[in-house]
Formats: structure tokens, sequence, C-alpha cells
């Protein structure tokens, strides 16, 4: 039977530091499924399909990973496609209290799927989607923080070139 795992995210949008993640698990696992899901505490700058075809392009080349969205519990998406592993990254300490209270709700829910956590390239461990969306806003270079087609993508909703 083929090890199938779930990355979940946001991904508003997919940086360098998603890309590390979801390349190094998929070198572990048959397939990894990369997908959109809502978290209720952000408000998107893009929409779901944006999302997904940011994520397709930039990780064309991984050939095992799958690309997808859900509404709804991530347990419940996992289960759909018969995954038995979550892997969520980690950058620094201040991630592990948010993790640990995720993990431990998807544990409550189905505690047949575990939770892995990668750490991140420490070249990444700054980065997150909300910094290079600020930066990109008024008119930073991202160009180290993401892939040039999610760069394009930025400067066109903040309207810049
Ligand atoms: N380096 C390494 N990892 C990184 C980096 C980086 N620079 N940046 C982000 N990551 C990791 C994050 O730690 C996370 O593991 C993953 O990449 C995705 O990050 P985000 O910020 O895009 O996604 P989140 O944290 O907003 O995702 C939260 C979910 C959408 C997964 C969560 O809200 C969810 O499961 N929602 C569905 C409803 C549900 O099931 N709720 C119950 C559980 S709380």
């Amino acid at each position: 039977m083929p090890s199938i795992a779930v990355c979940p995210g946001s991904f508003d949008p997919i940086t360098y530091g998603h890309l590390d993640i979801i390349t190094r698990g998929a070198k572990v696992f048959d397939e990894m499924h990369v997908v959109v899901l809502n978290n209720s505490s952000k408000k998107p700058l893009f929409s779901v399909e944006e999302r997904i075809e940011l994520i397709r392009e930039v990780t064309r080349d991984i050939p095992n990973v799958v690309v997808d969205s859900f509404q709804g519990l991530l347990v419940d998406y996992a289960k759909s496609v018969n995954a038995k592993a979550i892997i969520r990254g980690l950058r620094a300490v201040s991630d592990f209290e948010y993790e640990m209270q995720i993990t431990s709700m998807n544990r409550v829910l189905d505690d047949e799927i575990e939770t892995f956590f990668i750490m991140t390239n420490n070249q990444y461990s700054f980065l997150s989607s909300s910094i290079v969306k600020e930066v990109a806003k008024y008119g930073g270079d991202i160009s180290e923080l993401v892939p040039k087609r999610v760069e394009e993508s930025l400067k066109t909703k903040y309207q810049r070139d």
C-alpha cells in the first residue's frame, strides 16, 4: 500500500519555506497531497483557485505531489484520500504552541493519523506568507522569498511592475 501524507496549509501564497517542507516530505512518502484549507483566523489575499494554481506551477517538477483544496476538517480530507500522516513545518520555538494545539485537536478528532514535523532550512526560518505580502505590498524585493511566478502574482495583486 502506498504511504500517503497530507501537507495542509493556507498557502496564501506559497513561499520557498513551504516548498522546502513539501520537497523534503515528498522524498519520504509515496504520495504527498498539498491541500489548501481554510484557517478561520486568516483573511486570504488569493482565492483558493489562485493558490492552487500557484502551488501546481511551483511543484510541477515533483511527480508525487497532488494539489487539492478542501472545505472542512483536515482529518476528514486525510481520511478521504487514505492518508495516515500530516506534515507540518516548524520554523522556530514560536511555532510550537500553535502546532501543538492543532496536532492535539487533530488527534482528538482522529487518533489514527500521525502528525510529523519537518524543521525548515535555516535560510527560511524567518519566512511566512504574511511577511512576504507585507514586503510585496510596499514594493520590497521578494525574489529570494518566493518563486518567480508567485512574485509576479503578488505584483499584480498590489498593482506594481
Ligand atoms: N519554513 C517551514 N515551514 C513553514 C514556513 C517556513 N518558512 N512557512 C510556513 N511553514 C509551514 C507552517 O508551519 C505550516 O506547517 C505549513 O507550512 C502551512 O503554513 P500556512 O501558514 O500556510 O498554513 P496554516 O498554518 O494557516 O494552516 C492551518 C490549517 C489551514 C492547516 C488549519 O487551520 C486547518 O487544519 N484548517 C482546517 C479546519 C480544521 O481541520 N481544524 C481543526 C484543526 S485546528
